[in-house]
């Protein structure tokens, strides 16, 4: 009898990404409609544009989503670094989302296939935030103190299945067989948990923000939204009214211009309230609600250089920024290679290199336009001399395992 064939991580990952979405689709119905409307934004785009395919082959883009999930500290960002290495998704960029405009108290990384073969062939991708514990601006000792020792107490991940992704990581492949029980525990693992919160501690934690009462005010970590690209956002944002499903007003990262696409752009829908239960001091369980799972979208452009980059931020600080934008950025992809601004495969300004990481500033946004409630900003204010001591040389440490440059990743991609 001829021997099923071993699964490679792109397999794997593909079927994760599938399994998260039948998931979330499941049981966040707004979803699948952002899904479907999506499919046909894509494949009109497509029927219409000869040239829409650039930034990413039609079924690439299909199948392409982002999923975002929040940790509680180091260990438990190293358990999901070593289970996601098993997709073949490894951690690229540092977000420290307490720099930005509207401060979140986390610090992120994005953890993604790393190579341009293995992006065409799914490049789903996690943004994956730990909440900041050691900002004494966020959390004074004492409560500090307090966290670690709840988190300590949970487990996010079985560690059999946890011991399995590190065999299918070491080995490079999974047996067929194994595949399918590995990913359904893998999926499994980010549904959002139906057991009774501790009411006295989300409170407390709620106080000091709304992102450390979803963090480590429960027992388990979730996928908080699952974002479908789409090649016309501004298409998907008009359609999407008219299946009545309310995006925010506003389409985050850059313009829409005449020029080329760079870089992200996203817009989300709030998400609606969902059923849960609280446990209160005396032990008595009661129905509440929590609003924690939200819809999203975007839209992928060309790679920005670091100094197509810092263009970007200065157009970006202008009042508006689509009126100043034709100051800083040509007009054309041959204008943006010429004059290093963006990354284009061996230098061909009709092979733009796809930017496939986040932004700190729509992060941000799509955080704080779904908090509930809880007051993000720090106690005291942040004025770069925190002691925490986070960077990306930190995590990297802290988690064991290196974190790719992402402008080091399209150097490479853009040869
Ligand atoms: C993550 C938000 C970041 C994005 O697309 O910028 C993100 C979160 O809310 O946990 O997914
Ligand atoms: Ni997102």
């Amino acid at each position: 009898m001829k021997r099923a064939e071993a699964l490679r991580p792109w397999r794997l990952r593909a079927r994760f990404a599938a399994g998260l979405s039948a998931m979330y689709a499941a049981e966040v119905p707004a979803y699948a409609t952002l899904v479907e409307v999506s499919e046909r934004v894509n494949a009109n785009r497509v029927a219409r544009h000869p040239d829409a395919e650039r930034y990413g082959s039609l079924r690439r883009v299909t199948a392409e989503r982002h999923g975002a999930i929040r940790v509680g500290g180091p260990a438990e960002l190293a358990a999901v670094a070593d289970l996601f290495a098993a997709f073949g998704m490894f951690p690229v960029g540092y977000y420290d989302l307490r720099r930005a405009a509207s401060p979140v108290p986390v610090v992120a990384t994005a953890f993604r296939p790393v190579n341009p073969k293995e992006l065409a062939r799914n490049p789903f991708r996690v943004f994956t935030s730990m909440l900041a514990t050691r900002d004494r601006g966020y959390f004074p000792a004492d409560l500090c103190a307090r966290v670690q020792t709840f988190l300590k107490r949970r487990q996010l991940f079985d560690p059999a299945l946890l011991a399995r992704a590190r065999r299918i990581a070491a080995e490079g492949t999974c047996d067929a067989a194994e595949a399918d029980p590995f990913v359904a525990a893998a999926v499994s693992a980010f549904a959002l948990s139906r057991e009774p919160i501790d009411r006295p501690w989300y409170d407390e934690l709620s106080r000091v923000s709304a992102v450390a009462a979803d963090i480590a005010g429960v027992r388990s970590t979730h996928i908080n939204h699952l974002t479908p690209r789409v090649l016309d956002i501004d298409e998907l944002h008009r359609r999407m009214s008219g299946c009545g499903i309310t995006m925010i007003d506003a389409i985050q990262g850059p313009p829409r211009t005449d020029g080329p696409a760079v870089l992200l752009r996203q817009t989300s829908f709030r998400a609606l309230a969902e059923p849960c239960l609280f446990r209160d001091r005396d032990g008595a369980v009661s129905p509440g609600s929590r609003t924690v799972r939200f819809g999203e979208v975007e839209a992928r452009g060309v790679a920005l250089t670091r100094r197509g980059r810092d263009r970007y931020d200065a157009a970006m600080a202008a009042p508006d920024p689509a009126a100043v934008w034709g100051r800083h950025f040509p007009p054309t992809d041959a204008g943006m290679a010429a004059e290093g601004l963006a990354y284009y495969r061996a230098g061909d300004p009709g092979k733009p290199v796809v930017y496939e990481d986040f932004l700190p500033a729509s992060a941000a946004g799509i955080f704080r336009s779904n908090l509930d409630s809880g007051l993000d900003s720090p106690a005291t204010p942040a004025d770069g001399s925190d002691e925490s001591g986070y960077d990306a040389q930190w995590l990297a440490g802290a988690i064991g395992r290196d974190i790719h440059d992402p402008y080091a990743l399209y150097e490479e991609a853009s040869k």
